[in-house]
């Protein structure tokens, strides 16, 4: 029996605790059948959802309970950012800024998941959550400051439109080449746990994204070191012209999380109330428990992908309106809001006139403001700055003295 190739008896027969494999890196039993594991192992994750298209909450210990005052406040912020982006959109294509993103048909993702958060928690985002920034209260002049590079920018007009920040609101300045925020956030997760500060950090991305090395390396990192993260994924479908079916061959993103050992979820993103009670509980458990959480928000970038992209390229008309008209964030919230008595006709039509003259109002003072002092070109970076820097400052001042004529110096602060 101990010769046998047939193996079964002789295993049982054998039978002791070094017949079970010793190796480090796996905690597993033998198998003596030759078996690949299928692709689909981890598939047809289920959405979690709270409301149905029509606002009407599903299974009733679900709701949130919000107050009227948050959910209107919900219902503000999102409808806000909306404006605010037809009007810097449009601005971009009057030529008055260089370039914009929307965030069109995402509110649900924003707004849910940024309630659901202490202020004190730090963001990363990547560049598509203005939403974010404004839940948490930063004003519409600084919004249109950073797009207009105007002198209230924070910034100082040294980055492109949309690559806003907040020191104030715990808002880490977007940076644009993807997926870098990924094990940035990973490290500020890290240092909140071994400071004990009882602050989460929530990193946001694109399904894109997720294909860039630096988002394994940011899951992994936060996995393995127990880091109080919340991983938040808007799979918006596309990634600029990119559809998830050339992206990844897997269940999606919220597949990933187990391989990585990490608590994850896939929600409804256009159901603010289920992005809300995801995000609230991974951050709960990811403080209490130091681990890292896995959101994936199933949502629809209803907009082209910037100014620089023309998406009736490669996607239809009728598929943007389907999720334009069918299934929007913003109509699902004011069915709910309406169906509670919460939200009229003349609500609506005075918050509309309201929030428009509010951007309006905002979009004209940056327009008129000055642009920053071009010296400030040379701040920031360094604490003194090195003779080679001082040298290329001196350079541009002497050249603008030279060839004042050639430059609009009236228009920059002094
Ligand atoms: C490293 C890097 N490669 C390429 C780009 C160009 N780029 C900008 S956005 C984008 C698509 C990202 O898609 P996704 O992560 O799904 O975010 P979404 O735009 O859909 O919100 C690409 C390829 C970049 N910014 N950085
Ligand atoms: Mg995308």
């Amino acid at each position: 029996a101990v010769c046998s190739l047939s193996g079964r008896l002789s295993q049982q027969t054998f039978d002791s605790p070094s017949d079970k494999p010793q190796f480090p890196g796996a905690s597993a039993e033998f198998v003596d059948q030759l078996e690949f594991i299928q692709p689909n192992v981890i598939s047809g994750i289920p959405v979690y959802r709270v409301m149905d298209r029509k606002g009407q909450i599903i299974n009733p210990s679900e709701d949130p309970k919000l107050s009227k005052e948050t959910v209107l406040k919900f219902y503000q912020k999102m409808t806000l950012l909306n404006t605010m982006d037809r009007i810097l959109y449009e601005s971009q294509r009057q030529g008055r800024i260089s370039f914009y993103m929307t965030n069109y048909g995402e509110e649900g993702t924003h707004v849910g998941s940024a309630a659901a958060l202490e202020p004190s928690d730090l963001v990363f985002g990547q560049y598509r959550e203005a939403g974010v920034l404004m839940y948490r209260g930063f004003p519409l002049d600084l919004f249109m400051a950073q797009c207009y590079a105007n002198a209230d920018d924070l910034g100082k007009g040294r980055q492109m439109p949309v690559h806003y920040g907040s020191k104030e609101l715990n808002f880490v300045t977007i940076s644009s080449p993807l997926a870098t925020q990924i094990p940035q956030a990973a490290g500020a997760a890290y240092a909140m746990k071994t400071l004990n500060s009882n602050r989460a950090v929530i990193c946001y991305f694109g399904e894109g994204a997720a294909s860039e090395g630096d988002a394994h390396a940011g899951f992994n990192f936060s996995a393995t070191l127990e880091c109080p993260i919340i991983f938040f994924c808007r799979n918006n479908g596309y990634a600029i012209s990119t559809p998830t079916n050339e992206q990844y061959r897997g269940d999606g993103i919220a597949a990933r999380g187990p391989g990585y050992g990490m608590m994850s979820i896939r929600v409804d993103g256009n159901d603010v109330f289920a992005v809300y009670n995801a995000t609230r509980e991974a951050r709960r458990r990811a403080v209490a428990e130091n681990q890292p959480f896995l959101i994936e928000a199933m949502t629809y970038r209803i907009g082209h992908h910037s100014t620089s992209d023309d998406s009736s390229a490669y996607r239809s008309v009728d598929e943007v309106n389907y999720w334009d008209k069918q299934d929007h964030p913003i109509s699902r919230l004011r069915h709910y809001m309406t169906a509670r008595g919460w939200w009229a006709e003349d609500e609506e039509r005075s918050w509309r006139k309201q929030s428009r003259q509010l951007v309006m109002e905002a979009f004209e003072k940056a327009e008129r403001r000055l642009k920053p002092r071009p010296e400030w070109l040379f701040t920031d970076v360094y604490d003194e700055n090195p003779t080679g820097l001082q040298k290329q400052q001196e350079a541009l001042q002497r050249h603008l003295e030279q060839y004042k004529e050639h430059y609009p110096l009236d228009l920059y602060d002094k």
